[in-house]
């Protein structure tokens, strides 16, 4: 029996992950714990809900042992753009929660899922058909707290036998909660401005080309990893995934297909430009799909079709 605790349960993955393990493990079965935003209400629904700053290794602890977890979803990281306006605090929560999450699943014999990025990449990595192993040398802070996570999960499991896993996500886009200060974060936003505005001011190049992919499909590789056979896992953290790739003016035109008088201008933001420039405009995510079954549902037109529907019933 699965007794999960999930931590940044009320970000932009968490909300959405929390309440699918919910539905596939019970309600009962899942700690929601976060600290910086204010849960959604179906969060709070039990009392399975608190706060916990993921640096507190031994608020952490104790969340641990009086719920008997035994398989830890830990969210909890600032995103990019923060992480470059706030390189210390990025490190200390991304670095420092990480470690008490790696340490409390040691001693108290937990499973850890870990999600990494395309932030994990830099300029020197080749950006088509990013190879599952490859030079991995990123600039932004962000990167190398991930890039750090991967090697710490990688050597918990190798010295202490701690069941890690990961996934390097691309862009995330979703619909319940909103990224926090992410680079990828124009493609939530553009969906908020056009059915509100019919116009969206992005913060990126016309032609940055991303990887991409649908919250739904985020959620099921992550439940997905986690249930995976063991012995078939090569490549335990992390395992590149991409549903789709795309450039703002793309995205926009999928957008004009519903909405025709839809308009898309650009002012750049110079740093989450330089950062999105390093990234890997797709993934090679071979290694997920032989080891794991991994492979999306949602496609550029399919995501697009359900945004609009989903953000026009949320803004009405
Ligand atoms: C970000 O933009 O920081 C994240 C990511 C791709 O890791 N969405």
């Amino acid at each position: 029996m699965k007794s999960i605790l999930v931590t940044g349960a009320a970000g932009q993955i968490g909300v959405e992950l929390t309440q699918a393990l919910r539905e596939k493990y019970g309600a009962g079965n899942v700690v929601a714990t976060g600290y910086n935003r204010q849960p959604l209400n179906e969060l709070k629904q039990t009392e399975l809900y608190c706060r916990l700053d993921v640096r507190d290794a031994s608020a952490l602890n104790q969340i641990v042992e009086k719920y008997h977890c035994n398989t830890i979803f830990h969210l909890a990281s600032l995103l990019s753009a923060v992480a470059e306006a706030k390189p210390l605090e990025a490190w200390d929560t991304n670095m420092n929660g990480l470690i008490n999450v790696l340490e409390v699943a040691r001693t108290h014999s937990c499973a850890v899922f870990f999600p990494s990025s395309i932030g994990a990449f830099g300029p020197e990595t080749t950006g088509l058909n990013t190879p599952q192993d490859t030079i991995q040398r990123p600039k932004s802070l962000y990167g190398i707290t991930k890039v750090s996570g991967e090697l710490l999960c990688d050597y918990y499991f190798h010295r202490y036998g701690v069941d890690t896993r990961g996934l390097r996500y691309p862009g995330l886009i979703s619909n319940k909660a909103l990224p926090g200060g992410g680079t990828t974060d124009y493609a939530v936003d553009i969906f908020y401005a056009a059915v509100k505005n019919r116009h969206y001011d992005c913060f990126l190049r016309a032609d940055t080309q991303l990887d991409m992919m649908y919250m739904p499909d985020a959620v099921n590789a992550a439940i997905t990893l986690m249930e995976a056979d063991s012995a078939r896992l090569k490549h335990r953290n992390a395992f590149n995934i991409t549903a789709m790739s795309f450039t703002p003016e793309q995205l926009a035109a999928e957008i004009q297909k519903h909405l025709p008088d839809f308009k898309i201008s650009y002012r750049i933001d110079p740093v989450r430009q330089a950062i999105a420039d390093s990234w890997p405009r797709h993934m090679d995510d071979s290694a997920a799909r032989a080891e794991w079954g991994w492979e999306a549902k949602y496609d550029k037109a399919t995501m697009v079709k359900d945004m609009l529907e989903q953000v026009t019933v949320k803004l009405n």
